[in-house]
């Protein structure tokens, strides 16, 4: 089906994360190998901490071309797609490349298997089946599915096979040291004053197994920080010693458009509660958008989920 195409477009998710660039452009980069003619696009440029990734500039956010193959990683549903939905609802075929539980089941292939840490992962199964080589660039791509899904091998999806994924990607040339600095250990100073803003709104319920925070439109503007800078300070919440279900909730724009993200710890389900909303994800890492509602209104209904989640696990 890949072989045979003429012209792949290949998209991922909204608010891309490191699985869902670093998949993107691994593909994009086979296809190259392959001399099949591809473009890439997604609906937000790519995070600040991901602005490392090798041919980044290959991601677009529109497309003038007709393809007669889509390929769609990591996501679970088309309107994830954003922007760039309308664009592989033109294309004839559709290949879906994913690890969440599936909700609905787009494309005419789908590659999915839940228990992968990574789509990144699923992709290196199939690259080493069509024997690519596996270049530095695709290597370090593909690394950052893995290392970032896995929170740097952290997280109890981290299998077996993912560490021997990363060893072998590591033998290719894949800069592991680069990942973790690029996406860890470098942050953008608005970025870091937001964290000071989300710790400083900081809330606590249930005997401190809840805790939460709300950053306003203001907090933003003070700070000079944007939507993508909110990556991450969940788990500061989460990382709190008695805390069993955090959430970030923010509205960084005017227009009332609010944003959820829900970790949880192992053996409580943060997919449940972004489920009530409309949202999803995996297990102990979910998202859901409120809309139509203030954020004060948004901030019960959340909080009243999380003690309805901890009180039924
Ligand atoms: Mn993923």
């Amino acid at each position: 089906m890949v072989r045979q195409a003429n012209s792949v477009l290949i998209g991922t998710h909204l608010n891309p994360d490191g699985d869902a660039l670093g998949s993107a452009l691994a593909m994009s980069l086979m296809l190259d190998q392959l001399e099949v003619l591809n473009e890439v696009v997604c609906h937000n440029n790519a995070p600040y901490n991901l602005r490392f990734l090798p041919h980044l500039n290959k991601v677009r956010s529109t497309t003038q071309q007709e393809h007669d193959l889509g390929i769609i990683l990591d996501l679970d549903a088309m309107h994830r797609l954003g922007s760039t939905e309308s664009f592989f609802e033109q294309c004839p075929h559709l290949i879906v490349v994913d690890h969440h539980v599936p909700h609905e089941e787009p494309g005419d292939l789908r590659i999915v298997d839940p228990s992968a840490p990574a789509t990144a992962l699923i992709l290196f199964r199939l690259f080493r089946e069509l024997q690519i080589q596996f270049t530095p660039e695709i290597a370090t791509c593909l690394l950052t599915g893995i290392v970032t899904d896995t929170g740097s091998f952290k997280y109890r999806n981290t299998s077996p096979e993912s560490l021997e994924a990363a060893a072998f990607l590591l033998s290719c040339g894949g800069d592991i040291v680069q990942v973790s600095e690029e996406v860890y250990h470098r942050k953008p100073l608005a970025g870091v004053r937001l964290l000071g803003k989300c710790l400083d709104h900081l809330r606590l319920d249930a005997e401190d197994q809840i805790a939460w925070s709300v950053l306003r439109i203001e907090d933003f503007d003070s700070t000079g920080a944007k939507e993508p800078h909110t990556e991450g300070l969940v788990n500061e919440l989460l990382a709190i010693d008695s805390v069993k279900i955090a959430a970030v909730l923010r509205q960084p724009y005017a227009d009332r458009v609010i944003r959820a993200s829900i970790r949880s710890r192992e053996g409580y389900d943060a997919s449940a509660v972004a489920r009530t909303f409309g949202g999803g994800g995996h297990r102990n890492a979910a998202g859901c958008t409120f809309e139509g509602i203030t954020i004060e209104e948004a901030e019960r209904e959340l909080v009243s989920a999380m003690n309805s989640c901890l009180a039924s696990s």
